[in-house]
C-alpha cells in the first residue's frame, strides 16, 4: 500500500446459496481498462475524476484459483498511473505488481502497458488499485476467484453472488489534495462521506445472519456474526442468509476509529429488499451498529478470525528444528 491512505477501500463479497456452472481447465482471461476522466456526481456535488471505463467502482474481474489474467490498460488521461492486483502474490513475477516506480514506470498518458496476473493459491476475493498518489480513490474494483474448475467451497454453495466495494468519497480532486499535503506536510483533506458500491446513502451491518468464511482470498473458520469490521485494503467473503420475515432493511457502514484525530463519523447505507408478497414498511429497519470506538466489537471481531487449516485447506508452516 502507499502512503497517506485514509481511506476506506474494503470488499465485501457476498454469497448467496446456489449452484455455480464449473468449467474444466486452468484458463486465461483478457481484459482491456481505459483509464479516462468521468464526470460523477454525489452528495450535492460535481466532480471530473480518474476512472477505469467510466465505472466507480472500476470493473470486476472474475477468475478461478491458478487461472492467468491478462489487463491490458490504456491510459487515455492526463498522468502517470500504475496498476496493483492487491493480495495477488504473484511469486517471481514482480513486473506485474504494479508500485509505482518500485517495479514498474507509471504508464504515461497515451500509452498502454499490458500486466500478466497470475493466480496461485488465492480463492475468494481480492481487490485491484491504482498504485500512484491518490488514484486508487477512484481507481478500483473487485478480482472475484472462484474455486478450480472440479473443486468447489468448503462451505454450501451459494445461491447467488454479489460484490459489495466500500470506499471513502471526496467531494475535491484527490490528485490535487494529495499533492498539496506533500507541498505543505499538512494533513490531507478528510473524506466527505462513504459509498457502498459507489453509491453514498447507505454503512456495514447487517441484522440478517452473517458467515464469514474467507479474508483477504483465503478460507477461515466460519464465523457467525451480526457484523464484519473490515480495514482499509482488506477484503471478506461473507454468506448471507435470508431467513427474516419478509420486508426491507437497511445494510449500514459507519467507520470505527481509535485514535484522537478526527476523522469523518458518517454512515452509508444501502438496502436489503426481500421478495415476496408484502407490505414494506415505510421506512427500513435499521440494524444498530456499535459506536464508532467500540474498541471490544472490533477486537471480539478480529479475534475470532482463524485461519481454515483442515485437512482440505492445510497450513503448510515450514518445518525446521533447531539443533541446540
Ligand atoms: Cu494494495
Amino acid at each position: 500500500m502507499g502512503i497517506k491512505m485514509n481511506f476506506i477501500s474494503g470488499l465485501f463479497g457476498f454469497l448467496f446459496l446456489d449452484g455455480l456452472l464449473l468449467c474444466t481447465a486452468a484458463d486465461v482471461h483478457h481484459y482491456d481498462f481505459f483509464l479516462q476522466e468521468a464526470n460523477f456526481t454525489k452528495m450535492c456535488s460535481t466532480k471530473s475524476m480518474l476512472t477505469v471505463n467510466g465505472s466507480f467502482p472500476g470493473p470486476t474481474i472474475q477468475a478461478r484459483k491458478g487461472d492467468t489474467i491478462f489487463v491490458n490498460v490504456i491510459n487515455q488521461g492526463t498522468y502517470g498511473v500504475t496498476i496493483h492486483w492487491h493480495g495477488v502474490k504473484q511469486p517471481r513475477n514482480p513486473w506485474s505488481d504494479g508500485p509505482e516506480n518500485v517495479t514498474q514506470c507509471p504508464i504515461g498518458p497515451g500509452t498502454n502497458f499490458t500486466y500478466e496476473v497470475i493466480l496461485s493459491d488465492e480463492e475468494g476475493t481480492l481487490w485491484w488499485h491504482a498504485h500512484s498518489d491518490w488514484t486508487r480513490a477512484t481507481v478500483h474494483g473487485a478480482i472475484v476467484i472462484l474455486p478450480a474448475a472440479g473443486t468447489t467451497y468448503p462451505f454450501p454453495t451459494p445461491y447467488e453472488e454479489q460484490t459489495i466495494v466500500l470506499a471513502s468519497w471526496f467531494k475535491g480532486d484527490v490528485m490535487a489534495m494529495i499533492s498539496t499535503s506533500i507541498q505543505t506536510g499538512a494533513n490531507p483533506t478528510q473524506a466527505d462521506g462513504y459509498t457502498i458500491n459507489g453509491e453514498p446513502g447507505d454503512l456495514i451491518r447487517l441484522l440478517q445472519c452473517l458467515t464469514v468464511v474467507a479474508q483477504d482470498a483465503a478460507y477461515i473458520k466460519p464465523i457467525n456474526t451480526t457484523y464484519i469490521m473490515i480495514t482499509p485494503g482488506q477484503t471478506m467473503d461473507v454468506l448471507f442468509t435470508a431467513n427474516q420475515t419478509l420486508s426491507h432493511f437497511y445494510m449500514a457502514a459507519s467507520p470505527y476509529h481509535d485514535s484522537v484525530l478526527t476523522f469523518p463519523n458518517s454512515t452509508a447505507t444501502a438496502i436489503v429488499q426481500y421478495e415476496g408478497n408484502y407490505t414494506a414498511p415505510s421506512s427500513p429497519f435499521f440494524p444498530a451498529l456499535p459506536a464508532y470506538n467500540d474498541i471490544d466489537a472490533a477486537q471480539k471481531f478480529t479475534n475470532s478470525v482463524k485461519s481454515l487449516a483442515n485437512e482440505e485447506y492445510p497450513i503448510n508452516v515450514p518445518e525446521r528444528q533447531l539443533q541446540a
